[in-house]
């Protein structure tokens, strides 16, 4: 059984083409006209092992925001699809993960049910030429259409490149933790029978 989704969702901001496979190797191009976000979901792919191809086309003369958003949204949606009835799988993950000065754990269910706590704040409003606030944002978005609970917290750090780093690291990891298909049970992970 594959677990790959693909979306195509277009609005009057944005354009995006988004393909996930869960069970890859995080190969994939990210092209979504903002530098540093495709260096964040390279990480993503990476230490997540998905399989992540984006080409987003964004309203970037007004800012990043959108774009980041949507992204966001349209990576919860292939996830929450291509996870499908969620059976088999572990449900829940987490992780700690240290960057250089910073370290962030990051805690998720993916119990089909959305709820959201962000901690890791970043003091420096932006990171090049993004605004610092799209990391916290990306993520909502991302939790909200995944359809999962996603705690973020930064213990300590100080860098704001690190610390996105970090975020998106550690939840990468939490992610396919939680994704990764537990090899004791085919059953769905709730005592409820159903997520
Ligand atoms: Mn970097």
């Amino acid at each position: 059984m594959t677990r790959t989704a693909t979306i195509n969702r277009k609005t009057g901001e944005t354009d995006i083409k988004l393909s996930i496979n869960l069970d890859g190797d995080g190969s994939g191009k990210r092209e979504s006209g903002i530098g540093f976000l495709d260096h964040m979901m390279d990480l993503l792919a990476k230490h997540a092992l998905i399989d992540l191809d984006v080409k987003a086309v964004g309203d970037l003369h007004v800012d990043d925001h959108h774009t980041a958003e949507d992204i966001g949204i349209a990576l919860g949606q292939a996830i929450d699809q291509a996870l499908g009835d969620r059976a088999g799988i572990r449900r829940y993950g987490h992780f700690t993960l240290p960057m250089d000065e910073c370290l962030v754990t990051s805690a998720v269910d993916m119990g089909g049910r959305y709820a959201f706590e962000y901690h890791a704040p970043i003091a420096a409003a932006k990171i090049g030429t993004f605004d610092s606030e799209l990391v916290e944002h990306f993520w909502q978005s991302f939790a909200a259409n995944a359809k999962c609970n996603l705690h973020v917290v930064l213990h300590h750090g100080r860098n704001a490149h690190h610390i996105s780093e970090c975020v998106f690291k550690a939840t990468a990891r939490a992610i396919r933790m939680a994704a990764e298909s537990d090899p004791r049970s085919d059953a769905v992970p709730s005592t409820k029978g159903v997520l």
